[in-house]
Parts: C-alpha cells; sequence; structure tokens
C-alpha cells in the first residue's frame, strides 16, 4: 500500500514521538514521596536525552486525587501536591526552551464532587443541578437507579444525594458527569482551553472523549459495557460539535493547538469520525496496544489503522502503553490470545506465570515495530526501561479507586503507576528524598539493574535501544515517505518505509534477513548477523537505498 500524505500538512505532531509523562510517578521535588512540577522540571534533560519530541502530562489541576488526578477540582489552579501555577508555567518555558512541545491532559466528562459547581448542585442552588445529570430513580419510592448503566469502576454509575435524587458518574460516585447539554459547561471549558494555550500549552489529549454528551432519552445500556457501540453514555452524535468548537479555538493560534482524543471503541469506523478535517486532529488508535503478540493480529491492526489515517487524511497513532493498562513486558509475558484484549483484560490472569524475560525481549521488538510505522508514537514513562508490571503491591497500599468499587475483585491500575527508578540498588531508586516507605505507591525490589544509571550507556540495555532508535527513526523513515508491506514467511511481518526496512519475528526459529540487507538496529541479541532471531525485529537498508 502507497500512503498519501500530501493531504496532511506537516504539523509538529505528525510524525512526532510523544512521551507520557505521568507527574505523580516521573520524579519527587519535595520529598514527599510524590512526583510533582519541579521534580519533573529537575529531571527534563533525561527526556530531551531520549529523543522525543514532546511530552504529555496527566492531569495536574486541583483534585482531591480520588482518581490520581482525574478528578479536577478547578481547571484554572494546579493542586498543590504538584506545585504552583507558577511552577506549571516554569514547566512549559523549560520544556520549550529544550525544543520540547507539552500536551496536557484535559477531562471534560466529569469534574471533582468537590469542584465548586458540584457543591452548588448539592446546596440546591438556582440553576447548580442543570450542570450535572440528575434524575428522579426508579420503583415506588424513587430509590431504584434511574437507568441500568455501570460506572467504569464498578457499581451503578448512579448516586444518591441526600434529597434523594440520583446523580450520574461514569466513573466514580466522586466525579460526577457533567451535562454537556447545558450551555455554561459548555462556555467554560472554552475558555479553560483558552487559559491553557494562552499559558504555552501546546496541545491537549482529551479525557473520555466519547464521554459528554449523552442519549438524552437515558434508556438503558442492557448490558452495553464502556467502548462498547451502542452505550448511550458513550460516542453520542452531539459529541462532535463540541469537538468542532474546540478546533475553531485550537486554530486561532499559530501554530494551531493539537486535540489528541481517548476514544476507547470497538470501531474504527465510529473512531474516524473524531478526526474528520474539523475536528481532533488526532486519536489514540488503541488496536495496536490491545493487539496480542502476533503476526496475523498485529499486521490487521497496522493495516487497519494505516488506511483509515490515510482515507481521512490524518495520521495513524500508536500506542504500545499508558496509565491505565498493564505494562507492555507484562502483556506479553504470558500467553497470547488470539484477539483483540480489552484494556483490563490482562489483570484478569495473574494466576499464570510470567515470563519476564520472553516479555522484554517482545516489548523491545514491539518498541522497534512501533518506531518505524508511519504517524505518531506515543511512549508511557518507564516503557524505556522496560519496567514490568507491579502485582505485588499489598492491598493496604493500593490506590486505585477501581480496586474499593470492584470490590476488591479487580486490583486496578497501579501496577503500570508505580514510580520511576534512576539509580542505586534499593527503592525509593532516587525518585524521592523521602524514604522508600513514603512512596505514594511502593516500588518493588529488583529494579537495580533497571534504574537509569544502570541502563545509560550500556548498548544492551532497553533505555540506550530507545534512544538509538528514536535517533534512527527521523533519519530512515522519513515524514511522508512510502511505506509497503513486502513478502515474508508466516510468523513475520516486513515492511519497507522510507529508506528503511523493518522486520518483525513473532515466531520461535530465526528468518534470514535479504542478502543485501543492512542491518542498522536490532531489539535483541541476534543469532547470527544476517538473521532476525525470535520475538525480535531488526531495522535494515538495502544498497540500493542508501544513496
Ligand atoms: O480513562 C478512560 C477509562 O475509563 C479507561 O482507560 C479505564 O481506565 C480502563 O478501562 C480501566 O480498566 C481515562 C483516564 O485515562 C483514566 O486514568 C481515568 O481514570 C478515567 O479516564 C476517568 O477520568
Amino acid at each position: 500500500m502507497e500512503l498519501d500524505h500530501a493531504s496532511v500538512d506537516r504539523a509538529w505532531w505528525a510524525d512526532a514521538v510523544v512521551y507520557q509523562l505521568y507527574l505523580k510517578s516521573y520524579a519527587d521535588g519535595n520529598a514527599d514521596g510524590v512526583g510533582d512540577i519541579n521534580g519533573a522540571r529537575a529531571r527534563l534533560a533525561y527526556v530531551r536525552d531520549l529523543g522525543v519530541d514532546a511530552i504529555w502530562l496527566s492531569p495536574w489541576y486541583k483534585s482531591p486525587m480520588v482518581d490520581a488526578g482525574y478528578d479536577v477540582a478547578d481547571f484554572r489552579q494546579v493542586d498543590a501536591q504538584f506545585g504552583t501555577l507558577e511552577d506549571s508555567v516554569g514547566l512549559l518555558d523549560d520544556a520549550h526552551a529544550l525544543g520540547l512541545r507539552v500536551i496536557v491532559d484535559i477531562v471534560p466528562n466529569h469534574v471533582s464532587s468537590q469542584h465548586e459547581w458540584f457543591r452548588a448542585a448539592l446546596a440546591h442552588e438556582a440553576g447548580a443541578r442543570e450542570r450535572f445529570v440528575f434524575r428522579e430513580g426508579r420503583g415506588a419510592d424513587g430509590s431504584l437507579p434511574p437507568n441500568d448503566w455501570r460506572s467504569t469502576f464498578g457499581g451503578s454509575a448512579w448516586s444518591r444525594v441526600e434529597d434523594g435524587a440520583w446523580y450520574l458518574h461514569m466513573f466514580a460516585p466522586e466525579q460526577p458527569d457533567l451535562n454537556w447539554e447545558n450551555d455554561e459547561v459548555r462556555q467554560d471549558f472554552e475558555a479553560i482551553l483558552r487559559y491553557w494555550f494562552d499559558l504555552g500549552v501546546d496541545g491537549m489529549r482529551i479525557d473520555v472523549a466519547n464521554g459528554l454528551v449523552k442519549d438524552q432519552d437515558f434508556p438503558d445500556a442492557r448490558g452495553a459495557e464502556f467502548g462498547d457501540t451502542g452505550h448511550p453514555a458513550f460516542d453520542q452524535d452531539g459529541v462532535h460539535e463540541v469537538y468542532r468548537a474546540w478546533r475553531r479555538i485550537a486554530a486561532e493560534y499559530v501554530p494551531e493547538r493539537f486535540f489528541v482524543g481517548e476514544v476507547w471503541t470497538d470501531s474504527n469506523a465510529r473512531l474516524a469520525r473524531y478526526v474528520r478535517p474539523d475536528e481532533l486532529q488526532a486519536v489514540f488508535q488503541f488496536d495496536f496496544l490491545q493487539a496480542p503478540w502476533d503476526a496475523k493480529r498485529m499486521r490487521e491492526v497496522i493495516e487497519t489503522a494505516l488506511e483509515q489515517a490515510d482515507e481521512i487524511g490524518s495520521m495513524a497513532t500508536w500506542v504500545l502503553g499508558n496509565h491505565d493498562v498493564t505494562r507492555v513486558v507484562t502483556r506479553y509475558a504470558r500467553s497470547q490470545p488470539d484477539v483483540i484484549m480489552g484494556p483490563a483484560w490482562d489483570r484478569t490472569r495473574w494466576d499464570e506465570p510470567a515470563d519476564l524475560e520472553r516479555g522484554v525481549r517482545r516489548a523491545r521488538a514491539a518498541a522497534l515495530l512501533q518506531l518505524a510505522l508511519p504517524g505518531t508514537a506515543y511512549v508511557y514513562q518507564g516503557d524505556e526501561l522496560g519496567l514490568e508490571e507491579c502485582e505485588t503491591i499489598p492491598a493496604s497500599r493500593r490506590q486505585d479507586p477501581i480496586w474499593r468499587l470492584s470490590g476488591g475483585t479487580d486490583v486496578g491500575r497501579d501496577g503500570c503507576r508505580v514510580p520511576l527508578p534512576y539509580a542505586g540498588t534499593e527503592p525509593p531508586y532516587g525518585f524521592t528524598a523521602a524514604p522508600a516507605a513514603r512512596t505514594w505507591l511502593p516500588q518493588p525490589r529488583g529494579w537495580a539493574a533497571k534504574t537509569v544509571a544502570a541502563q545509560n550507556g550500556d548498548p544492551h540495555s532497553t533505555l540506550e535501544l530507545y534512544r538509538l532508535a528514536i535517533r534512527l527513526r527521523r533519519k530512515i523513515f522519513e515524514y511522508g515517505a512510502s511505506f509497503e508491506w513486502m513478502e515474508t514467511v508466516p510468523g513475520a511481518l516486513l515492511f519497507r518505509h522510507g529508506r528503511g526496512w523493518c522486520l518483525t519475528n513473532f515466531g520461535t526459529a530465526p528468518i534470514d534477513l535479504p542478502l543485501d540487507a543492512l542491518p542498522i538496529l536490532a531489539s535483541g541479541e541476534r543469532s547470527g548477523p544476517a538473521v532476525a532471531g525470535p520475538d525480535e525485529t531488526v531495522w535494515f537498508t538495502r544498497e540500493q537505498v542508501g544513496s
């Protein structure tokens, strides 16, 4: 397939590598055990040295932290745990000075129950409940929830307030959903966008971008779950008008501000609607992240994403990990199903032993595959260190509301959010000046070889692999260059992109490279110079291309 990128003006994000900097776990600047803005500023050079183009920061707004900051109490203030508004502007300046763009998270589907709007709603202030979704209950005395919608985190999506009315929360009860039929809600978010764009933010990642607008009949979901097409709380046609208005705001700025939407959906056709020319520039295409380690399935998801991006004149977006899913090393360390997995699927099979060495091998191969593809690549902090999911966090230390709301049946997402290890042989591995016992999530023993210091300069390390790959990517897989699948053996994928070839071996036997191949980077310890070993990706050029 030849891709035609002529329709995409080269925007900075089009072929960018974006580093997801999860603030709470990136670096602690004030020794309280929680990562913060000044901690991150002190370690920004680490991101720059990785060679990425941009960072995406998890929410830093004022928040009671019921859902790690995705419960926002005030979008115009920075939470004291993270620093001050001044610090956040300082971070924007520092990042820009290092040549990094900054994307921040915006959370428009819901706010914190501590937000002044929700307090006003509880206090019965005139019109205040209109900003949320309050309904009468069902049953003779209204004691049953208005419909059967389930919270994504477990339990009913409705909670009852003192006077008997019910309010909607598609996530935790402390995250009441906003009513996007309400003009004040729309206007406030437009003002919030301008507020941060004016402060220098380059783009926004939109949390639950397919939420916001609900089917106003509030029909039962009848078994449809989060992400399923047809769920009346998600992916309603009306949401697109919100993004058309947002895009007009982004276009007022030079360069135009960027939006990437978080849209979990089972339908790529529905996903494509968010990136129509007058809507968001990009959406996360989560199929790549949810695909098993399997040549056929990977090819399917890559092909679909590329075709789709081409059809709509956008760029594909490749994600291998984020703060909501099991770390890639651990996902690939267990047996691989023959289906696209759901975001929480891996948390259901902790009983199965994990072969972490195999997981690391495959994660490294997947990283080279990801970085060779045309489009934007997102790297979740810690994946460049080859960190695994922490599966032994004691129940008493768990933070994710999923753990509580699922009644302990789903351990939640803490295992991929553990603070980064920088140096040393013991927790806290240089993450904080506080004692290890005080990090907001416990780090495991056994990360001595995974720290930044341990991997720095070691050519076999995952960190150096990422650094080299990100640099080479620019040279050989140039923006706009043609992309073409090539014939190879079953159980492998081979494509040419620009000046380079990328061969991934998903199988168990080594595969010969073409005779004239000049290997330039490999994810593993190859069993021979002219082969791609099992679970290995090799990048190569061929003589006729180098000229
Ligand atoms: O996530 C959307 C979301 O609901 C899923 O990713 C969810 O975390 C997963 O299905 C659980 O297994 C966004 C944020 O990325 C997430 O961290 C927030 O908790 C959530 O929205 C609510 O704001």
